[in-house]
């Protein structure tokens, strides 16, 4: 899978992550874990402490701050992650994430007053002499909780390095140069992904793909075909409905976003780790902003909206006309390398989704008391569960819908949120639609912040 590289060094190894403020060991019993007081792992600076001037970079390259709203550097970094960005082991596929995509998450609109998107947080390095963009690094201001506490963090993604520049160390500078620029805003904390294990987690996830189009999947060698079985065959087990069926199951508009906000934060709050969304904005922007444009007729195969990022859905009750449930995900093309015809494959992966099933009590007792799953008994915590479990069953199932009705070759998902209701094999053994463990992982982290693991099945983070 994609960005699965192994990495075997011991902590003492890593010559640069040994001096930064990551958690330098995961040997400590978990008691002691439990017990630690979680926050910042750096003594508490000001701005004015932070080095005022740029990293020296190695002579014949310079710094160079991308302006990601200007078309022609937004080019300039789309080229540089097409053909040097993350790839699988055998080098079949690489990301190719879209201009599109490289705006939309770079927007945050993480509160009215101060707007998340820094330009100095997209830092680019330049060859002197040409100008040509030959690595990259960006981060983004979003709200993290992590358990009780709330603090504004850096997202950090799309580090880059040119294949022709690799192996030189240019990748702690980018570090330095985007934590020095960072902090410079007042701002002390970070988190990100990667598919490598670095000092040191706080939880990995675990791929899941639901295959959408076989014959192209088996083709471009995505996935294999079991022995026994002829595509004939797969193609028949792996149908899609043609319609969704869920009553009001429609796409999100904007009249939508005070009640999805609503929704979406309360679901969240059962979580370990997760973005807060404090602002409708926010939610308006990461779930219906980046539409693209009209192509095809709906409901054919070209009707995938060139340039969509982001596809969102709520279901509406009939009666009511309350927002019961959300689900979205985004599209993240990667670029098929090895295939003499198959260029690009249509990949969605699973957003954040919410439903209001594990609030609503199951017999008799009225919401007031049935508040918080805190104040609810064992069996009828369980009994939420369960219905919850069977509701996100039916939701991913109408959104594997949508994305095979928009074109889309498979739908990916990691076992973040409570997607192991629905992705793990026996739960999928006893639905149409199975989704097959992946044999990707992806490495959550936090940057100077302390803190126990993550239970597994419980984080949620904004990781794209
Ligand atoms: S993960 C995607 C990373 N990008 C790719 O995989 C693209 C393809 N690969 C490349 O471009 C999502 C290069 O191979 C890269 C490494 C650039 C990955 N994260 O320059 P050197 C993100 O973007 C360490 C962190 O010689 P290279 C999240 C490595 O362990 N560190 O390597 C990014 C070693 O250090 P060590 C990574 O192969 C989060 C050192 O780099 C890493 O030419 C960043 C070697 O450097 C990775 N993915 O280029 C952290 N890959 O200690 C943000 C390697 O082991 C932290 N390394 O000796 C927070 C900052 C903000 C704080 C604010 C308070």
């Amino acid at each position: 899978a994609i960005g699965n590289k192994s990495n075997s060094k011991t902590i003492g190894e890593h010559k640069f992550w040994k001096t930064q403020p990551v958690p330098q060991t995961l040997s400590g019993s978990s008691f002691a874990m439990m017990a630690m007081e979680e926050g910042p792992i750096d003594p508490i600076k000001t701005v004015e402490e932070v080095r005022q001037e740029p990293l020296p970079l190695p002579s014949g390259f310079e710094w160079s701050l991308i302006d990601i709203k200007n078309d022609v550097q937004c080019e300039e970094v789309y080229s540089l992650l097409s053909e040097n960005y993350v790839e699988d082991d055998d080098a079949m596929f690489r990301f190719r994430y879209s201009k599109e995509f490289l705006l939309w998450s770079a927007l945050t609109f993480r509160s009215l007053t101060a707007p998340g998107y820094h330009p100095d947080w997209h830092i680019g390095v330049r060859v002197q002499k040409t100008g040509k963009l030959v690595a990259f690094i960006s981060g983004i201001l979003v709200d993290i909780r992590v358990r009780s506490k709330t603090f504004p963090s850096a997202e950090i993604n799309f580090l880059c390095v040119h294949k022709k520049l690799r192996a030189k160390r240019l990748t702690p500078v980018l570090i330095k140069e985007v934590t020095r620029r960072v902090n410079l805003r007042g701002v002390w904390q970070a988190i990100y992904t990667a598919g490598i294990v670095l000092p040191t987690p706080i939880g990995t996830s675990r791929y899941y793909h639901r295959n959408l189009n076989p014959p192209k999947l088996v083709d471009i060698g995505f996935s294999s075909l079991p022995r026994s079985m002829t595509i004939a065959r797969l193609v028949k087990q792996l149908a899609v409905p043609t319609a969704p069926s869920l009553p009001g199951f429609r796409e999100m508009e904007k009249k939508d976003v005070p009640q999805v906000a609503a929704l979406l934060r309360r679901y969240l709050a059962r979580f370990e780790i997760t973005q807060t969304f404090e602002t409708d904005q926010e939610v308006e922007h990461w779930f219906l902003s980046g539409r693209g444009k009209e192509g095809g007729e709906e409901g054919s195969a070209k009707w995938r909206r060139e340039g969509q990022v982001v596809w969102a859905y709520v279901v509406e009750d009939p009666t009511t006309h309350v927002i019961t449930d959300m689900i979205s995900f985004y599209s993240l093309p990667s670029s098929i390398m090895k295939h003499p015809t198959h260029r690009i494959l249509n990949a969605a992966y699973l957003y954040y989704y919410a439903s209001d099933s594990i609030f609503r009590p199951s017999s008799g007792g009225s919401e007031a008391v049935a508040e918080s799953s805190a104040s609810v008994g064992i069996v009828e915590e369980r009994k939420r569960r369960e219905r919850l479990g069977a509701r996100l069953v039916q939701l991913s199932g109408d959104l594997m819908v949508v994305a095979k009705n928009a074109g889309f070759d498979v739908l990916n998902a990691l076992t973040l949120l409570d997607n192991n209701m629905f992705l793990s094999e026996q739960k999928a053994s006893c639905q149409s639609l199975p989704f097959g463990a992946g044999d990707g992982f992806l490495v959550n982290y936090l940057y100077n912040w302390q803190c126990a693991p993550i239970d597994g099945g419980l984080k949620g983070t904004s990781m794209k």
